[in-house]
C-alpha cells in the first residue's frame, strides 16, 4: 500500500516521514522538490504479544510504502500535472496541513490558517479530477455514437456515473463524499480519481500545543471528518525529534514535552491501516509470526492466497482463533483445547484479530 504526503511547502511533509520513518530514511532532509520514499512498519502490540507467546523467531510487520512529494502550489498556479499523475498511484493522500506558528518559516500564503489550506488542496484534487471526468465523458459520448442503440447499455451507465460526478466535482464535492457503491468504484478504478481516495488531513501543531492533542483533533474532526476522510493533530518536529531516542529516554521526552503517550507514527499508521479499510490477520508460529492485511469481506481462501499462492490453490479448510482467546491461552493448542479455536471454510469472511492456520494440500 502507497500512502502519499502532500500539501503546501513547508508544511512539515518531510518532517513527519522522519517522525514516521525514524531510523529508516537516509540522512538529512529530503529536497523540497524530489520525492523521498520510506518502508515503514505498522507498530502492532498485538502481533508483539503473539510472537511473544510462542517465543517467535522473526516478527513480521504490516509495512508501508511512504512517499514524500514536492510542496503543493494552489491557487492561480496550481499543482504541476506531472506531480498529480504521479499521485494517482497512491492508495491514500495524508495532507500535512501547517498548524505550527514559528513566524522564521514563512507559509507560501502568509498566514496561518489551516482550515483555508484543507479547502485549497481539496480544491486542486477537485480540478484535477473534473479534467479527468470530463475527458472521459465526451470520450464515452463518442464511443456511444459508433455502436448501435442495443449495445450502448454499459456506455450509457457509466456516462450516467460520469455525469453525476461532474455534478459533484462542480459543486465542489469531493468523490470520496458521494458513498459510492462498490461496483461504482469498480467501475471508475482505472481513473484513479484523486478525491476517490482516502484522505487523513495531518494538523501539524506546535509542540507547545501538544497537551492540547485531543481537543485540537475533536473540534478539527468536526469539521473535516468523513465518509473515508479523517483529522488527527501531531507536533511533527517534536516527534521527529522523539523518535531517534531510544525507547526508554523516548517515553521520558513524551511526559515532559506534554506528547500523546502514543507514539504520532503509530497513531498515524494505525488511523491509515483503517482509512485503508484493511483489516489484520495473523500466522502464528516459533519460525515467523505475521501480520498480513486484506480488505474487509475478504474470504478464507482470497486470504490464504496472501501468504502463498499454493495454499490458496490447495486449501482445505482455516483454524481460526480470535487473538484474544489465543494471547489467554497462550498456544493453539491450548486455545483448542479450551474450545476456542474454530474450523471455517473457503468462503469464510476473515475477521479483524483472526489467528490463522490454514490446512492446504498440494
Ligand atoms: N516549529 C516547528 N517547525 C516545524 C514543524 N514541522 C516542520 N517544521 C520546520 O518547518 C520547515 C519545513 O519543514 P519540512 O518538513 O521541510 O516541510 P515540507 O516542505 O512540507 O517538507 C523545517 O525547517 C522544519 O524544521 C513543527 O511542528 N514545528
Ligand atoms: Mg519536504
Amino acid at each position: 500500500m502507497d500512502i502519499a504526503l502532500i500539501g503546501l511547502a513547508a508544511s512539515g511533509k518531510t518532517t513527519l516521514l522522519h517522525a514516521l520513518a525514524a531510523g529508516h530514511l537516509p540522512g538529512g532532509h529530503t529536497s523540497p522538490t524530489e520525492t523521498a520514499m520510506a518502508v515503514v512498519k505498522v507498530p502492532d502490540e498485538r502481533l508483539d504479544r503473539l510472537a511473544a507467546a510462542v517465543s517467535a523467531r522473526k516478527t513480521t510487520y504490516l509495512e508501508l510504502r511512504l512517499m514524500d512529494f514536492p510542496g503543493f502550489s494552489v491557487g492561480r498556479k496550481g499543482p504541476p500535472p506531472q506531480l498529480l499523475g504521479t499521485l494517482s498511484t497512491a492508495d491514500l493522500l495524508v495532507h500535512v496541513v501547517r498548524s505550527f506558528s514559528e513566524e522564521s518559516i514563512p507559509h507560501p500564503l502568509e498566514s496561518i490558517d489551516p482550515d483555508r489550506d484543507i479547502a485549497a488542496l481539496e480544491l486542486e484534487l477537485i480540478f484535477a479530477d473534473l479534467a479527468v471526468v470530463e475527458r472521459r465523458t465526451e470520450r464515452i459520448q463518442v464511443e456511444a455514437r459508433s455502436l448501435a442503440a442495443g449495445a450502448r447499455g454499459p456506455l450509457d451507465r457509466e456516462l450516467a456515473l460520469q455525469r453525476r460526478l461532474k455534478e459533484a466535482l462542480e459543486a465542489e464535492k469531493p468523490v470520496r463524499s458521494l458513498g459510492l457503491t462498490a461496483e461504482e468504484k469498480t467501475l471508475l478504478s482505472g481513473f484513479n480519481l484523486l478525491t476517490g481516495k482516502p484522505l487523513l488531513n495531518v494538523l501539524n501543531i506546535d509542540e507547545a500545543d501538544a497537551p492540547r492533542t485531543a481537543e485540537i483533533e475533536a473540534a478539527a474532526r468536526e469539521k473535516h471528518a468523513g465518509p473515508d476522510a479523517d483529522v488527527i493533530a501531531i507536533a511533527a518536529k517534536a516527534e521527529a525529534d522523539v523518535a531517534e531516542l531510544p525507547a526508554d529516554e523516548a517515553a521520558e521526552f513524551r511526559r515532559e514535552l506534554g506528547l500523546p503517550e502514543q507514539a504520532a507514527a503509530e497513531r498515524l499508521l494505525q488511523e491509515t491501516v483503517s482509512l485503508l479499510g484493511l483489516i489484520t490477520f495473523y500466522t502464528v508460529g516459533p519460525q515467523d509470526t505475521h501480520a498480513w492485511s486484506v480488505s474487509a469481506g475478504t474470504p478464507a481462501v482470497k486470504a490464504a492466497g496472501r501468504i502463498h499462492s499454493d495454499i490458496e490453490r490447495g486449501f482445505i479448510r482455516a483454524e481460526v482463533i480470535d487473538s484474544a482467546d489465543f494471547l489467554e491461552a497462550g498456544s493453539h493448542a491450548e486455545a483448542k483445547r479450551r474450545g476456542n479455536q474454530r474450523l471455517e471454510g473457503k468462503t469464510y469472511e476473515v475477521r479483524e484479530g483472526d489467528v490463522i492456520n490454514v490446512l492446504f494440500n498440494v
